[in-house]
């Protein structure tokens, strides 16, 4: 296979299972990603990232920018040889950290002005400037430079977001020269599907453009803008009539969306791709995904329970480690704690896609879903 070639493995329903070639390797969906925001998934290594299955592993360019600086990344080989993951990875644009972690920042056609967190010095981005960073970065998927509207926001603040993120996927599509890297475009449009279908057109129109100059095509797309504060079944209204606009034969990727049924009913709506801090932040707190739902490991009926945090997964840390253990570090603030409880987050969504593959594989996605939403794991959805 060629680099950045992508096939359809199997469908059923909607779902789909696909095969994507990287510099670093193939990666199949559908599929969970890790994230390390600055070049680390927080207390995770690269051997356990490896032994967890994950396959892409994603970076973010808005913190890696500011520390320790784009330039010494690629002096140490890129994300790759500075991280030591030797598998593939994904960076974000940033823009979404932009429009979060940011109060004072200034948005023009030309580009965005944003006060650093890390410093407070004003830093300045055009698409062109976010290409360069990325670049530099090295990662084998670059995400285009975009801006997620807030929720709620007007209609016309939404569409001038479209414009805005449009107007951006063009100049980052002409900026985007690295061979060994591609670049997904970004749809946005809140929760109108027309904006969100118009998102959809004009990026396949931008790279019909540039196609026909000579100029490259897109790798597949993200899907921004969910998940900022909305209801899940909002989102579901407009959802799968989006992903089902994109071109079949390229990934569909759900932007920082880590909630395990979501997961489930989305791949069900086409979508192929996710990333969240959810199973590591929400480890850091002392939260457990489990086959029977969520678990706080500080609650107190777990003092003296000698069984494994989820009889049902075959983590490390399941096949180790009781609940009573898992709840002493949680309590006295112990680092082994919060990376237990990662080891076995991050596992139960990495392998629940896994099963989603086979699923898809076998022709049984829409059982399986059935399956999900029947079982107790669903219920704190
Ligand atoms: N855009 C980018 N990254 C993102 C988002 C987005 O809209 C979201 C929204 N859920 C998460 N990460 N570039
Ligand atoms: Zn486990």
């Amino acid at each position: 296979m060629a680099l950045f070639d992508c096939t359809v493995n199997a469908t059923s329903g909607n779902a789909r299972a696909l095969t994507y070639e990287t510099a670093h390797g193939p990666f199949q969906t559908p599929m969970f990603m890790p994230v390390g925001t600055s070049a680390t998934v927080k207390g995770i290594t690269v051997r356990q990232l490896e032994e967890l299955g994950a396959q892409v592993v994603l970076a973010n360019t808005y913190h890696l920018s500011q520390r320790p600086g784009p330039e010494i990344v690629a002096e140490a080989g890129g994300v790759h040889g500075f991280s030591g993951y030797q598998g593939p990875m994904l960076t974000d644009s940033g823009g979404f950290q932009i429009f979060s972690l940011e109060d004072t920042r200034k948005l023009d056609d030309d580009g965005v002005t944003f006060r650093s967190v890390y410093d407070g010095t004003y830093v300045r981005w055009t698409p062109e400037e976010n290409m360069r960073i990325q670049q530099l970065l090295g990662a084998d998927i670059a995400m285009q430079l975009d801006q997620c509207p807030p929720y709620p926001a007007t209609r016309e603040f939404v569409q001038r977001a479209v414009d805005l993120s449009s107007a951006w996927a063009k100049r980052c599509l002409a900026a985007h020269t690295r061979p060994d890297q591609t670049l997904f475009g970004i749809v946005q449009g809140g929760m109108h599907l027309d904006l969100r279908l118009e998102s959809v057109r004009r990026l396949l129109a931008i790279e019909q453009e540039s196609l026909a100059g000579g100029g490259r095509r897109f790798g597949g797309f993200g899907i921004g803008g969910y998940s900022v504060g909305e209801d899940h079944e909002t989102m579901f209204e407009t959802l799968g009539d989006v992903a089902r606009a994109l071109p079949e034969e390229r990934p569909r990727y759900l932007m920082g969306v880590g909630n395990p049924t979501t997961l489930v009913r989305a791949v069900g709506e086409g979508v192929d791709m996710f990333d969240c801090v959810l199973p590591t932040r929400t480890a850091r707190m002392g939260t457990a995904f489990s086959s029977t739902g969520r678990m706080n490991m500080r609650n107190a009926k777990y003092a003296r329970d000698l069984g494994p945090l989820d009889a049902a997964c075959n983590c490390p840390t399941c096949q180790n480690h009781s609940r009573a253990y898992l709840r002493h570090l949680v309590k006295q603030g112990e680092m082994l704690g919060a990376i237990l409880l990662s080891v076995h987050n991050l596992h139960f969504l990495i392998d629940l896609m896994a099963r989603a593959r086979e699923a898809v594989l076998a022709g049984e996605y829409p059982q399986f879903q059935r399956a999900w939403m029947k079982s107790p794991a669903a219920k704190d959805y």
